[in-house]
């Protein structure tokens, strides 16, 4: 059997790819690692705190439980400010950014954008959720990290990945040099290569949506979900419809199966509802490293100005070519100019 590599072993490996590289990055994505692991084991004792009835406050040890995703958040935001990589963090989670203002951190070259705990309603029914990452060099030159350093494209991104809290537990991430994933091993609270250079199939036959928002969708969207379930042989139609309702285990699930998943404008959520900062930009990174694209419906993800910390977006990520068909309909039904 191959030698298993780390993810340690293999960040400081690929660390020789640049060579002008201080480490940073490396040690920044250690500290990602380090808060996946703290975070993993708690998600996987949520189901035992709720049979303890109010789970929100007590657990088997007496201590107080912290709802998962202020546990993740509070676990992430540690670790990157200890870390003295990271010199500010947007969180999902803070309506403003988080200064990291120590002695390391506060002329520390990267800032962190972070969802800690995506999907987190899922967690009393055991569904998987994630955590998703996004990583910049910040722009301003010195000092305390500002707000302007995460208002950058998505083609800006130095590095992103996200852990899915699943049947195991992965960390999948790019620094623009590929995708690949690692599976947590318990056993030696490691985690270990296991997807070398993840590439998702260009067509497949899975589309992901939350048709419950159908009468709100726009025609463009109905209409690629009519086309999803024609009978075509030829195209292997009706496709299967699989959704989660967390994103980043129906983003994992098609980067390796193949698949599209789509979050438009609904009634609800007229811009869409995922945040570009800390879903949209890292997982279309990611996506497109694998060979799959990611657009808001007309135009790339990764191209899109950022105005605010929690803009909007609608999101249509996946296999390439299933993208470019939906996106085909958006252009043909859309109502207003792209
Ligand atoms: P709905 C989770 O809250 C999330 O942000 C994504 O992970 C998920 O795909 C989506 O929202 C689910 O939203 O409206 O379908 O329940």
């Amino acid at each position: 059997m191959s030698r298993v590599k780390t993810l340690g072993q293999f960040i400081i490996e690929k660390q020789a790819d640049f060579p002008y590289s201080k480490g940073e990055l490396s040690r920044l994505l250690r500290d990602i690692g380090i808060a996946a692991k703290i975070v993993n084991r708690e998600v996987n004792k949520a189901g035992l705190a709720d049979i303890l009835g109010d789970a929100g406050e007590m657990n088997v040890q007496g201590e107080n439980v912290k709802k998962l995703d202020v546990f993740a958040n509070n676990q992430f935001i540690a670790a990157l400010s200890v870390g003295g990589e990271c010199c500010a963090i947007a969180s999902e989670e803070n309506e403003d950014i988080i200064i990291v203002n120590n002695e390391m951190s506060k002329n520390a070259k990267y800032v962190v954008a972070i969802d800690p705990l995506d999907g987190s309603s899922n967690i009393d029914v055991n569904v998987s959720v994630g955590t998703i990452f996004s990583i910049y060099r910040r722009t301003s030159l010195s000092g305390p990290g500002t707000q302007e350093d995460f208002f950058q494209r998505g083609t800006e991104q130095v590095a992103a990945g996200y852990v899915i809290y699943g049947s195991s537990c992965m960390m999948v991430y790019t620094t623009g040099r590929g995708v690949n994933g690692f599976t947590l091993d318990p056993s030696i609270g490691e985690f270990c290569l296991s997807h070398p250079n993840m590439q998702t199939p260009k067509i497949a036959h899975t589309y992901s949506i939350n048709e419950g928002n159908y009468v709100h969708f726009p025609d463009g969207v109905k209409k690629y979900i009519k086309y999803c379930q024609e009978e075509d042989d030829s195209t292997s139609r009706p496709y299967s419809s699989r959704y989660i309702g967390s994103c980043v285990a129906d983003v994992h699930r098609n980067l390796i199966t193949g698949g599209i998943y789509i979050y438009p404008t609904t009634f609800k959520s007229p811009k869409g509802k995922l945040r570009i900062l800390y879903e949209g930009n890292p997982l279309a990174f990611i996506i497109e490293q694998a060979g799959g694209k990611a657009t808001d419906g007309f135009h790339r993800i990764l191209d899109m100005d950022i105005k605010e910390l929690h803009q909007r977006t609608p999101l249509f990520i996946g296999s390439a070519d299933m993208v470019d068909i939906a996106c085909s309909y958006m252009l043909k039904y859309s109502t207003v100019d792209a």
